[in-house]
């Protein structure tokens, strides 16, 4: 038997062992690096700051037609960003997967038809030129949120980045995600609360209201959060929707079909648009007293 390891074994390494980007004094997503609110400007609509972003549109891009009876809703009432899946990221690899390209340019339509910036879901690496091609902001996923080869790629589109929190992520993992994306120069990040899972099961996850006070306080980047995809269930969207702004999320993201009930994706989770106007009136309301403008 031969003990002697290091014989043939050459010296010296050939890896390169030293991180990306070298660690900065203060966590590029804290308070510390900056004081004051990151404001997001998107051909003119700002998220973060005294106002209040709504963000609403369709799980699923499904057709030009349900798209822009949708697009037509939601603008009326409010939106300011308009919302809609290409890419889904579905559970089963037997449920509809998204219209891909078809449904990009049909999302770039409705930019055209109502200059309504559009925020749309990256999935893969590969899907990145596509996606920024139609869309104004990109959204990754709560189960991509610690996809870190994605959020590398993404933060250096230079595009603003709408990221999930994972629903099994801590506040700290969450904001490292984030600062992935800030570490490619790509200050752009806007964090979303989305619901963790829980041993509850009444709703589809447990919307984490106290993240976003914790979060405000230790980050510049704008919160909104989704009460849809935390619920599950349209009738208690509105409430999750006006707690969210009491407790100091700078805007929404919401999920609206012109017939949730023969959605192809979370129809039971979507409001109509009438609904969704209603819960707009009910926040105009709120806002003042909070010291929020609805946007
Ligand atoms: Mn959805």
């Amino acid at each position: 038997m031969n003990n002697d390891t290091s014989c043939n074994i050459p010296s010296g390494c050939e890896i390169d062992l030293s991180p990306a980007h070298a660690k900065p004094a203060a966590m590029l997503y804290s308070r510390k690096a900056q004081a004051t609110d990151t404001i997001i400007d998107i051909n003119g609509v700002k998220i973060g700051g005294r106002g209040f972003a709504v963000i609403a549109g369709p799980c699923s891009v499904e057709s030009r037609q349900q798209l822009f009876a949708t697009a037509y809703g939601v603008h009326a009432a409010g939106a300011v960003v308009f919302r809609g899946g290409a890419f889904k990221p579905r559970t089963s690899p037997y449920s509809f997967q998204g219209g891909g390209q078809k449904a990009l340019d049909l999302l770039k339509d409705v930019n055209r038809e109502l200059h309504i910036p559009i925020i749309t879901e990256v999935m893969d690496t590969e899907d990145l030129e596509a996606v920024c091609q139609s869309a104004d902001i990109l959204q990754i996923g709560s189960r991509n949120c610690q996809n870190f080869s994605l959020l590398k790629k993404a933060g250096r589109t230079g595009k603003p980045i709408l990221l999930k929190r994972g629903y099994m992520n801590t506040v700290d993992e969450f904001l490292l995600s984030a600062e992935y994306i800030l570490a490619e120069g790509n200050p752009n990040v806007i964090l979303c609360e989305r619901g963790i899972r829980t041993f509850e099961t009444s709703t589809r996850n447990t919307l984490d209201i106290a993240a976003i006070p914790v979060l405000k306080d230790r980050t510049h980047l704008p919160v909104v959060v989704d009460p849809s995809h935390a619920c599950g269930h349209s009738q208690y969207v509105p409430a999750l929707a006006k707690a969210a702004m009491a407790a100091g999320a700078d805007g929404l993201i919401v999920e609206v079909h012109i017939h949730p009930e023969t959605a192809l994706c979370d129809g039971e989770q979507s409001l109509s648009p009438n609904q969704f106007a209603e819960l707009m009136d009910d926040l105009r309301i709120m806002a003042p007293a909070l010291n929020r403008k609805l946007a």
